[in-house]
Formats: C-alpha cells, sequence, structure tokens
C-alpha cells in the first residue's frame, strides 16, 4: 500500500455540497493500489449506546489516469453534519483507516481524529442558473461576423473577406448582421450568444475600452442593440456580453486625466502607477494588461474604480436584460471585487451567467461566491493535442481528462464552458492540418462531453485561420466555400445532445476502454433516462476494437440506425479517424 499517494482534504473537489441535501466526497490514491475504499461517517453527535453510530459506504472508482485512481461517493446526512474517515483496503488484502490526524491500524475511537464537513448550508452551495446546462454557446467576434449595415463602416472599412485580418484593419461586422443571421444560428442549433466587446474602442477587438457605457458606433446604436437582444430572446437564445475590467483602454478618459495631470490627477489612484512621470518605454512604469502599454491596469481595489465598474455590470443588465458577462483576464482581478460583482449582477438577475477567462486551474472562483464556470482552456488542450494536432498518445489524453473531470467539484463540471479553441488561439481546422475527419472526431468529444460546449464562428463551416489575428477572419457567407457537410454534421450533433438522454449534460462520463496500440476510446454517458457508449477510433488505419462489454445488450447505433445484439464476444472494426455511438438498451 502506497500512503504517500493517499490524499484527501475536506474542501475543494474533495468534499462539497452538491445541492441542498447531498455531500460529494472524493479520495485519491496510487492507481492499482486499492481493492475497496469505503467511507466511515455519521453525525458527529449521535450516539448509539453511547457509542458514535456511523455507516459504511462503499466507494466507487470514478476515474483512473496512469498514477491515481479517484473515488466518490454521495451522503445526504440526515442533520447535515459530516464526520468522516476512510477504510482502504489494497490488493494485498492489507486495511488502514485514513482520517485527519492521519493512518490508524484500528478505528479510531476518539471522533475529534476524523475529518469534519461541519455543516451544509444551501447558500454556500454552488450554483449556476439552471439554462447554462442545456445551452449551446456560440462566440461571435462582431467585427468578423456579418456587416449588416454599411451606414456603420468606420474609416478604410475594407470589402467583406477581401483581406487576411490583421491587427488593425476593419470589415464593418455589426448588430445589424447578427440579427440578419439569427436564422443560420436558430438552423444550427445555437441557443447562447457569447459576444467579445462591444463597448467603444479604439481597436477591431475592443478590449480597450475608451467608454464602458456606450456601444462602439461601428456595431450600431443601442436601439439596433436593444433588437438585437430581444430577437435572441424571442428564439430562445440568451447573450452574455465580454466585461474587460481588468484594465481599461488607452483613450479611456480617467487614463488620459493621467497623462496630462500626472500626480495631479484625480483618477491617480484608479491606476497602479510606480513612479511619475508616466513612461511607456522600455516597458510602462504602471500596471498594464501584459506589457501592452495601451491597456492600463485598473485598481479595483480603490472605490471610485469598483463603483464604475459595478454600474457598468449593473447597468446593461438592467437596462438592455443581458443574461450575463464573460469577465476578461478574469485572474487578475482581486477576488473581493468578483464577491461584489456576483452580489451585484445576480441582485438584479438571479438567472445571469458570469463566465470567467482563466487558463489555468480555477478552482478559487469556482467556490459559489464568484464565478459560474470559466473558459475551459483544459478541456481544449486535451482535446486538440489529441485529436487535432495529434501531439500527445490516448495515455495522455484520457488522463488530461480525468484530471480536468477531477479538478473541480461535479456542479462545477456540470456547468463547465467547453471551448475547442476562440479568437486568442488558432481555429481547430488549421490545428487539425485541414482533416475533416480529425474535427468531426473533435466535435463528436465537445458534444458529448459534460459541461456546455461553445463554438467558435466560422468552425462549423471549416473556416482555417492560425493563432491571433489570423483567427479572426470575415465569417464565410459564400455558401459554396462553407463545408456543407460539417455544417450539417455539427447540427446533428446538437440536436442528438438536445433529444437523446444521456447525450447531453445531465449524464455522467467515464472512460472505459483504451488501448494505446490501437489508439482507440471508448467512453459512456450514462444517467438514469439512458446509456450511450461512444467508440473512438484516432487512428488513421482501420481498428477492430473488442466491445465485449457489450455483451448480451442490444445497443441502436445512433449515426446508422442500425440495431444490434452483442453476442457474448464482440468486436467492431471502424473506419480510420470513425466512430461509433451505441444507445443501450
Ligand atoms: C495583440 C496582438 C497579439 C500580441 C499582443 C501582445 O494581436 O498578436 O501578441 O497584442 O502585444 C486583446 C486582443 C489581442 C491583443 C491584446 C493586447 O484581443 O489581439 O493582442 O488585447 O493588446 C493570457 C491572458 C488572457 C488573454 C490572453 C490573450 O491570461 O486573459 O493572454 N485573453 C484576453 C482576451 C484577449 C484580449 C485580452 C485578454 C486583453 O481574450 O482577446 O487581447 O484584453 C497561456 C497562459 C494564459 C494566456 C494564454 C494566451 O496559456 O496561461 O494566461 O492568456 O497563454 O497567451
Amino acid at each position: 500500500m502506497l500512503k504517500e499517494a493517499i490524499y484527501h482534504r475536506p474542501s475543494n473537489q474533495y468534499a462539497y455540497s452538491y445541492d441542498q441535501e447531498t455531500l460529494h466526497l472524493m479520495i485519491q490514491t496510487k492507481q492499482g493500489d486499492m481493492d475497496q475504499v469505503e467511507l466511515i461517517y455519521g453525525d458527529p453527535n449521535e450516539t448509539v449506546d453511547k457509542r458514535w453510530n456511523y455507516h459504511i459506504l462503499a466507494m466507487e472508482k470514478s476515474g483512473r489516469t496512469t498514477m491515481f485512481d479517484y473515488w466518490k461517493c454521495t451522503v445526504k446526512p440526515k442533520y447535515r453534519r459530516l464526520r468522516y474517515g476512510f477504510r482502504l483496503t489494497d490488493q494485498d488484502g492489507q486495511v488502514t483507516f485514513y482520517v485527519e490526524r492521519g493512518f490508524y491500524s484500528a478505528l479510531p475511537t476518539d471522533l475529534n481524529a476524523y475529518f469534519s464537513f461541519p455543516y451544509l448550508h444551501t447558500i454556500d452551495t454552488f450554483t449556476a442558473p439552471r439554462w447554462v446546462k442545456d445551452t449551446v454557446w456560440y462566440q461571435i467576434f462582431p467585427e468578423r461576423f456579418a456587416n449588416g449595415d454599411a451606414n456603420l463602416n468606420p474609416l478604410n472599412t475594407l470589402a467583406w473577406g477581401s483581406a487576411p485580418p490583421t491587427p488593425e484593419n476593419m470589415f464593418g461586422g455589426d448588430f445589424q448582421g447578427i440579427i440578419n443571421q439569427l436564422d443560420y444560428l436558430e438552423t444550427l442549433g445555437i441557443t447562447g450568444i457569447y459576444l467579445c466587446p462591444i463597448f467603444k474602442a479604439h481597436s477591431n477587438h475592443k478590449y480597450d475600452t475608451i467608454d464602458y457605457m456606450k456601444i462602439d458606433p461601428q456595431f450600431g446604436d443601442e436601439q439596433t442593440f436593444r433588437k438585437l437582444i430581444e430577437a435572441c430572446h424571442n428564439r430562445g437564445m440568451r447573450v452574455i456580453l465580454d466585461a474587460v475590467f481588468n484594465h481599461c483602454g488607452y483613450y479611456f478618459e480617467p487614463f488620459q486625466d493621467l497623462l496630462t495631470n500626472g500626480e495631479e490627477s484625480k483618477y491617480k489612484e484608479w491606476f497602479y502607477v510606480g513612479e511619475f512621470p508616466i513612461r511607456f518605454t522600455p516597458i510602462p512604469n504602471y500596471a498594464t494588461f501584459g506589457f501592452v502599454s495601451t491597456m492600463p491596469k485598473l485598481n479595483t481595489g480603490n472605490i471610485e474604480v469598483k463603483s464604475y465598474l459595478l454600474k457598468v455590470a449593473r447597468y446593461w443588465v438592467e437596462a438592455f436584460d443581458i443574461d450575463g458577462w464573460r469577465l476578461d483576464v478574469a485572474n487578475e482581478v482581486d477576488h473581493a471585487f468578483w464577491r461584489e460583482f456576483r452580489l451585484v449582477v445576480k441582485s438584479i438577475k438571479p438567472e445571469a451567467y458570469i463566465l470567467g477567462e482563466i487558463w489555468h486551474d480555477s478552482m478559487p472562483w469556482l467556490q459559489g461566491e464568484q464565478f459560474d464556470a470559466v473558459m475551459n482552456y483544459p478541456f481544449a488542450y486535451a482535446s486538440i493535442n489529441f485529436f487535432a494536432k495529434r501531439t500527445i498518445n490516448v495515455f495522455e489524453f484520457t488522463d488530461y481528462i480525468t484530471q480536468v473531470l477531477h479538478m473541480y467539484p461535479d456542479n462545477v463540471n456540470e456547468y463547465a464552458f467547453n471551448i475547442l479553441d476562440s479568437h486568442d488561439t488558432a481555429r481547430i481546422m488549421t490545428l487539425a492540418d485541414n482533416k475533416i475527419d480529425r474535427i468531426r472526431l473533435l466535435y463528436l468529444f465537445q458534444l458529448s462531453f459534460v459541461g456546455t460546449p461553445c463554438l467558435y464562428y466560422g468552425d462549423e463551416i471549416g473556416m482555417r485561420g492560425g493563432n491571433d489575428p489570423e483567427c479572426r477572419a470575415c465569417m464565410e457567407w459564400d455558401q459554396a466555400k462553407q463545408n456543407g457537410d460539417l455544417f450539417a454534421f455539427v447540427k446533428q450533433l446538437i440536436q442528438m445532445r438536445k433529444e437523446i438522454p444521456a447525450f447531453g449534460n445531465d449524464a455522467r462520463f467515464k472512460f472505459l476502454q483504451i488501448d494505446q496500440l490501437l489508439n482507440t476510446v471508448v467512453y459512456e454517458k450514462k444517467n438514469e433516462k439512458g446509456h450511450l457508449i461512444f467508440v473512438l477510433n484516432n487512428s488513421e488505419e482501420f481498428q477492430t476494437i473488442d466491445l465485449s462489454l457489450l455483451a448480451g445488450k442490444q445497443a441502436t447505433e445512433l449515426f446508422g440506425r442500425e440495431t444490434s445484439v452483442f453476442s457474448s464476444k464482440t468486436e467492431i472494426t471502424l473506419n480510420p479517424l470513425d466512430f461509433k455511438c451505441f444507445q443501450v438498451k
């Protein structure tokens, strides 16, 4: 038994309230070490014959990586309190008890030695808006989606798609363009739109805000924006906006005042200035986003800055009924600010969605009092590197995805914002070396995964593009240049996600078979309503996969529609980079 590998803490993904009556507990052990793990638990105050009234519950192995096994269980404590420890039995039958005070050879008699989950409070339970679970998102970079009103074109606007995107050029995308294309999005099955920044700014990407209370005139006026929100709502689509609160733009009035008045500026405390006079080179002597001098960092700890930004957060929800915010560079803004931000936003619209842009482990922001989700870049990393770029092997892929799934509580995972790419990365088609079969596997995986998927505009018709700014090309509206087969496939997946029980969010995901030699993966999605088995061949050769796990079961293949009865031993052969999905009866 490798005791060093045993890990649990009574917090985060290891011990949390899943809902108002349920606790989830998780423990990590060395892969293959334990034969059985049981939870010993009870109310700390409940005794029988003056002895602690404890119960024993077998934990389930919820995932396995090359290093670790993860064990989980669910408890509904009658009095909302829990005292607990673990009984671990290894492959040789050796038993140990693991509690807060360490390892014991017999069940400790001192209750204070055990782990404690003091009280399950509903208010402390992570909850996100229910509608998010069923949403399929679509990310729009407003300058590049559709030009619906040429009168708004800024100076030097180029003809749509007439040049490759650069950091400076403009093509005139606007709100009217989006409104005109809502049929397109509805046909695809989209139910949520994430709009990159729309407030008055200098650049084409608008991350350098000039005025947070104004819409950028190149996108339209307030009336057109309202029309866009209403049109979306009428079609059952939600809309979230990008909040760039970590920094402002160079032309933001308070920063201009600082440049003019230096130390005398009444906005001095709005920024983090090291020393005066202000310097831009070799690196700015004031805090910025990266070292970008045109993006001065805002001091969100300052009371005036805070109240200004919270006014902004409130205004767009209250006056325009937007459905939430995506928070730019969310991890570089203080937690105290985000806690207040959440209270303000949710007090106006309890169902608003708060999505942070964080590329790394985000547990500190996902405890229930800050964000509802973060952009799931770890998911993108694993999926892209396995299916598209093919730089990691099947074990590295399944290890990473298993890790992603065990990085957060289940109720957090159910709201994860699962992306494959974005306006900050190369597009999937380019990453996949223009191989459509790889993209099909990618989309299948994304759209059958736990959490809510987000498509980056144009990916669904096969648009290409390297890193920023290449990934921001004008949406291809010429049907002859769109990949219609890919569009139809994505549309079909979205429909399946909505209609087939267990395909979508409310089902548990688990890898069942991993074959490094064949480069194949089998995983299941399962809940009370359904059971699906996905078989993916990620190799460029025909592969024959043993599916004896389906022995004796009747199953329908979802894409081919044929029903098979699996005999005692069953194999299927898949084409290179192909898949099958069985709905088990
Ligand atoms: C421009 C040029 C770039 C150039 C850059 C630096 O286009 O080619 O490299 O300047 O001078 C916005 C614009 C960008 C612009 C940038 C600066 O959209 O086009 O780049 O402003 O002017 C980190 C942050 C993350 C951030 C990414 C880009 O943590 O928050 O970097 N993403 C948001 C938005 C961006 C936006 C900004 C922030 C600024 O989504 O679009 O950029 O408002 C690792 C790290 C991550 C890191 C990631 C990417 O994985 O762990 O932390 O993200 O790489 O670098």
